[in-house]
């Protein structure tokens, strides 16, 4: 037998988000955001037509979600702030929302969970989206002032903060394809977009800090290490310029200050620089991150590009292409690889390339759909492939710990079975099944094992 243990204080718990879990309720001030919008418009993109107001009602119901995080030995949690109900009008603050958030976070202090509040997960409000959303230079004020207002009202209390939850997000689903709203693929829009929000980061990391709480303010990222197909050179090369676009488009300015002058050359070459804001160097040099959030799902297979696109057409991956390694394994329910040996690689790199900076996982998960048919005589799914999924990326984060990587939690992706964006509930993350039909949640055996794993602040296998 094996024992992985961790360290004291080691953070355990899971993330969620507000779009993801909070609902509507009738007469409740929270405006529109790019969700609600998207789905009016276009509810046939939806899995089953079923929209943003379809949740686990976490607004309505977070006691008791609070217990349950205490039932399975959470000691934290992170969720996020919804923009277009704290702020619905961008400027005033909407006193149900301030005591909804005060609420949750202070059940969270007393159930000794630690809140982690993330001020953006995907969720722009449309009146500023209509004013072009992060493609418009005044959204660094504006996500400024709505950050300086969430710090005043909730930062005596809540100790770490994250500015964006996967900013790449937007980029890629909305400007590069189109999944997400405005759904355009336009690659000098992304690249406009996706400096603004790292703008956006450091302004708000600049005025935490101008306010002298006593917290820590971080970002989360998703970051998909890319392997080349091949030791060849153009392959290498390849997956080179994935993990510059993909990942070192944000990780380099929030914990190094500056972007790669690699990438900036390489988007100068083809005339897609953004038009640039007054001492931007300056604000990334002084607000990097005191901590990151990592969000691992899967890795990146990348090969050397076979043809060549035209210019007008450019996107990233007009530098390379994807590849199906035949011996890779799929979680077939959401068509992610499960490579576990990527976090190990993650945590490398950043003890290597960026100081290695105190992190945490973020989110890691596996979605799979109808999770009925493992239920047990006695109503509980036996989720055993997700116990596994968990055990085997534990054991690469504890190698990577044991040589030194400095993490200091493990946040799984998720609490209670959420609404996923374009796939709402069709693959189901959660240590709680939730059922839609009457909202009642039922533990499942992944949250009684990880109620086991926290208490004994590791596991054997
Ligand atoms: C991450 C997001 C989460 C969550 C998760 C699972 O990228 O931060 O919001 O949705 O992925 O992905 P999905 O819901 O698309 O299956």
């Amino acid at each position: 037998m094996v024992h992985y243990d961790f360290p004291p204080e080691f953070l355990w718990g899971a993330a969620s988000s507000a779009t993801q879990s909070e609902g509507t309720v009738a007469g409740d001030e929270k405006a529109e955001n790019i969700w609600d919008y998207w789905f009016k418009t276009n509810p046939e993109k939806f899995y089953h037509g079923v929209g943003p107001s379809i949740t686990s009602d976490f607004y309505q119901q977070f006691e008791e979600d609070i217990q349950r995080m205490k039932d399975i030995n959470f000691n934290s949690f992170r969720t996020s702030i919804s923009w277009s109900r704290l702020l619905p009008d961008g400027e005033h603050v909407n006193p149900e929302a301030v005591t909804f958030y005060n609420h949750v976070i202070d059940r969270l202090i007393d159930a000794k969970i630690k809140p982690i509040i993330n001020l953006f997960h995907f969720d722009m409000p449309m009146h500023l989206q209509e004013k072009g959303g992060w493609e418009n230079p005044d959204i660094i004020k504006a996500f400024s002032y709505y950050a300086e207002q969430a710090f005043k009202l909730f930062g005596d209390r809540v100790m770490m903060w994250t500015t964006f939850n996967e900013p790449i997000v937007p980029v890629e689903m909305g400007y590069l394809n189109t999944y997400h709203y405005p759904a355009v693929i336009d690659m000098k829009r992304a690249v406009v977009v996706a400096y603004h929000s790292m703008l956006s980061s450091a302004k708000a990391i600049e005025t935490y800090r101008e306010l002298k709480l006593d917290g820590e303010i971080g970002i989360i990222l998703n970051l998909t290490p890319s392997y080349p197909k091949s030791e060849s050179e153009a392959d290498i090369k390849a997956a080179h310029l994935a993990d510059l676009f993909y990942n070192r488009s944000f990780l380099d300015p929030s914990v190094l200050g500056e972007y790669p002058e690699e990438l900036v050359q390489l988007i100068d070459e083809y005339a897609l620089l953004p038009e640039r804001i007054a001492n931007d160097a300056e604000l990334l040099a002084s607000n990097t991150v005191d901590f990151l959030g990592v969000n691992y799902y899967q890795p990146r297979r990348v090969k050397a590009k076979e043809t060549t696109d035209q210019l007008e057409h450019i996107t990233p991956e007009s530098f390379f292409d994807y590849y199906e390694d035949p011996n890779r394994r799929i979680n077939p329910h959401r068509g992610w690889e499960i490579y576990e040996k990527g976090m190990y690689d993650i945590a490398m790199n950043i003890k290597q390339n960026y100081h290695n900076i105190p992190w945490y996982i973020s989110e890691n998960g596996m979605g799979v759909s109808g999770e009925e048919r493992f239920i047990n005589d006695d109503g509980m799914i036996e989720d055993d492939y997700r116990i596994e999924f968990y055990e085997e990326h534990l054991k690469w984060l504890h190698l990577a710990m044991q040589e030194g990587a400095n993490c200091f939690g493990f946040h799984t992706w998720t609490f209670i079975d959420n609404w996923s964006w374009l796939n709402a509930y069709k693959n189901r993350y959660g240590f709680y099944r939730l059922n839609l039909e009457d909202q009642t949640r039922h533990m499942k055996k992944s949250g009684l094992w990880f109620k086991e794993l926290v208490k004994r602040n590791g596991f054997d296998t």
